[in-house]
């Protein structure tokens, strides 16, 4: 029985669209109940109508949530997450906060996007996104809809030879940034549908795109937005390494178990109090902590 390689592009249910690397998206199904199969996710397909995904390949890191109730992986085998935000909607920092988090603990590289940079309220954000660039995050200015010329030509040098995932709240422009990125793809932005998305106009699943003009092993996911992020499936030590600013302070408390929260000799508080750490980026630091804390260990 001949088996064929190939990378799964959308993910809808139990039912697929995979890559087989001739450009023809293959509907394929899973076999059996198995571990969620995920966007970015390489498979081995036996043949037939539709294809079964016969195997799931190990994957590089996983981009995923979990809380209480449930654990969701969004895609797999990516090399960077796109955050894109705008003056509107406005923007959620506590989500993008963890989304941040949940790349970073999976070694997955992060770039922070201010879109529809024409209009007039964009300063009101940028002030808002400084403590993301404060602890190293790099925030691009572009306007994928009103110059997507110049959109493409600054994500280039981000987007070359790497597997991205656009992610962002509902309406901050992502699948915009896809159209201006694949020339002829006329994607269901708001105004337009799709038939994976069964006639409404917002995406509701991931989706991997090759991107034209890039090097062969570009690409890009579009994905619907996201209303919650937990990261339960952290460990303490994991979420201090996730945040740049608290990572960088590893090893300089007093005690080295320390949780940041109230030991004395913490150079954590320290750099808090003396400005050097945001109020903002430390409140999420212990509202996740304390999540952690508050979840049923398996
Ligand atoms: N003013 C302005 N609007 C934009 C820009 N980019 C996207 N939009 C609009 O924002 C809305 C949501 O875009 P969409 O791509 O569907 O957002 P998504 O939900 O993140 O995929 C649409 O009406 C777009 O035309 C931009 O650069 N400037
Ligand atoms: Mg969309
Ligand atoms: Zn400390």
């Amino acid at each position: 029985m001949t088996r064929v390689a190939a990378r799964i592009v959308a993910a809808h249910g139990r039912s697929f669209l995979a890559d087989t690397g001739d450009g023809v998206a293959l509907r394929c199904v899973a076999r059996g109940r198995r571990a969620e199969i995920a966007c970015g996710d390489q498979v081995l397909l036996r043949a037939g109508d539709p294809a079964v995904i016969e195997q799931v390949m190990p994957r590089r890191n996983a981009l995923w949530r979990e809380d209480a109730w449930r654990s969701k992986v969004f895609a797999v085998n990516l090399d960077l997450i796109v955050v894109v935000t705008a003056a509107q909607p406005s923007p959620n920092l506590d989500l993008i906060g963890r989304a941040l988090i949940a790349a970073r603990a999976e070694d997955i590289d992060a770039l922070i996007v201010l879109n529809k940079c024409d209009l007039d309220t964009s300063g009101a954000l940028r002030a808002r996104l400084q403590p993301l660039c404060d602890a190293g995050y790099t925030v691009l200015e572009l306007a994928a809809r009103a110059d997507p010329a110049q959109a493409r030509a600054l994500l280039h040098p981000w987007l070359d030879a790497r597997t991205s995932m656009l992610i962002g709240a509902s309406g901050v422009g992502k699948s915009t940034l896809v159209n201006a990125l694949v020339p002829g793809l006329d994607l269901h932005t708001q105004a337009i549908s799709d038939a994976l998305d069964s006639g409404r106009h917002t995406t509701t699943a991931t989706r991997l795109y090759r991107l034209p003009g890039f090097a062969a092993a570009t690409a890009l996911l579009d994905s619907p937005g996201f209303q919650a992020f937990g990261l339960h499936h952290l460990s303490v030590s994991q979420l201090q390494h996730a945040l740049p600013e608290i990572a960088a302070r590893n090893g300089q408390c007093r005690f080295h178990n320390c949780t940041h929260h109230h030991e004395p000799g913490c150079a954590v508080r320290a750099a808090l109090h003396a400005g050097a750490i945001d109020a903002e980026r430390y409140a999420l630091y212990l509202r996740v902590l304390q999540e952690l804390r508050d979840a049923p260990r398996a």
